[in-house]
């Protein structure tokens, strides 16, 4: 991987782009815009920050998140591909992909209506196409303003269609897990993994008060979490998607995670923009495929 003082030279940009190492160990884009501030660990292309001028921050990111080859860190935005979830077949791969735990190459920044964009891509090496014998590259573009936009493409480069899950598997900061709730999913089906995956429907908002683990279909583009606690409204907007998954650990998973931090799952929940469970992405030779998903802010 290319180093901060490289990185810097060839995509600096003064006042909006700069690479350097984060508290936490790893190498950084440090992001600006007049709109808000981010950072995005070249390992992963894992959004770790981002805020909105004069908002606290809208990701969280665990106290306890230290760098280390090879393991995304715990927040922010893990990039899940080219599966979600446990291999479907290979207990041996990792859980959620091999994208988020390996090196990016940082290939675009600039300034663009007044945000601030960084572009890294991703292409497997011999060791993951043992595992995932197909030929697609990857890209993550990042927006960073007022919003935040990921539009995460996959090319196939290869001569057969190849068929993936993904996420943008988003950790969000609430004030308080017992204050948060998720409206627009009312009367979606839902996957309950906690429940043998059996399939429920959503009655009134997603509230939290034990673990949560579901993949919800066939749902509308757009979601809000309501944080009254924050006093603030986030409102996740999507497309290439028909599924989200909900996620928090509560306490005995977060125990057995032990990267959470003290409490930690009690200010972070997952409302991941997916491609998972049945609502599956598949490319064609030579074509690309999109999910994109941007977050915004306002006041309750
Ligand atoms: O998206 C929810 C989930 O699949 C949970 O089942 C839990 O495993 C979570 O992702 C975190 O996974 P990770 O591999 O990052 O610890």
């Amino acid at each position: 991987m290319a180093d901060a003082t490289s990185l810097n030279e060839r995509f600096g940009i003064p006042g909006a782009v700069a690479f350097g190492v984060g508290s936490h160990g790893a190498l950084v884009a440090e992001l600006a815009s007049q709109g808000g501030v981010a950072s995005v660990a070249c390992q992963g292309a894992q959004v770790l920050t981002w805020a909105p001028s004069g908002q606290p921050p809208v990701l969280w990111l665990s106290p306890d998140a230290r760098f280390a080859p090879g393991k995304s860190l715990r927040g922010g935005v893990p990039v899940c591909w080219p599966w979600f979830g446990p291999h479907p077949s290979d207990a041996a791969q990792p859980s959620h992909g091999f994208a988020r735990n390996l090196d990016w190459t940082v290939v675009e920044t600039a300034r663009r209506e007044g945000a601030t964009r960084l572009v890294l891509s991703f292409v497997p090496g011999e060791a993951q196409r043992a595992g995932w014998p197909h030929r697609a590259e990857l890209t993550l573009a990042v927006s960073v303003g007022v919003r935040l936009g990921l539009d995460l493409v996959t090319r196939n480069v290869g001569d057969e269609p190849v068929t993936i899950t993904q996420a943008l598997h988003t950790y969000f900061h609430v004030g308080d897990i017992g204050a948060a709730r998720v409206e627009g999913l009312e009367g979606c089906g839902y996957v309950d993994r906690l429940q043998g995956d059996r399939l429920l429907h959503q009655e009134g908002p997603v509230t939290v008060d034990g673990e949560v683990d579901r993949i919800y279909l066939r749902c509308p583009a757009e979601v809000v979490i309501v944080d009254r606690a924050l006093g603030r409204r986030i409102r996740i907007a999507k497309a290439g998607s028909a599924s989200y998954v909900v996620w928090n650990p509560w306490v005995e998973k977060a125990a057995k995670l032990g990267d959470l931090g003290p409490d930690g799952y009690r200010r972070m929940l997952c409302v991941e923009t997916t491609n998972a469970w049945d609502d599956t992405a598949t490319v064609a030779p030579g074509e690309t495929f999109t999910l994109r998903t941007e977050y915004s802010v306002e006041p309750i």
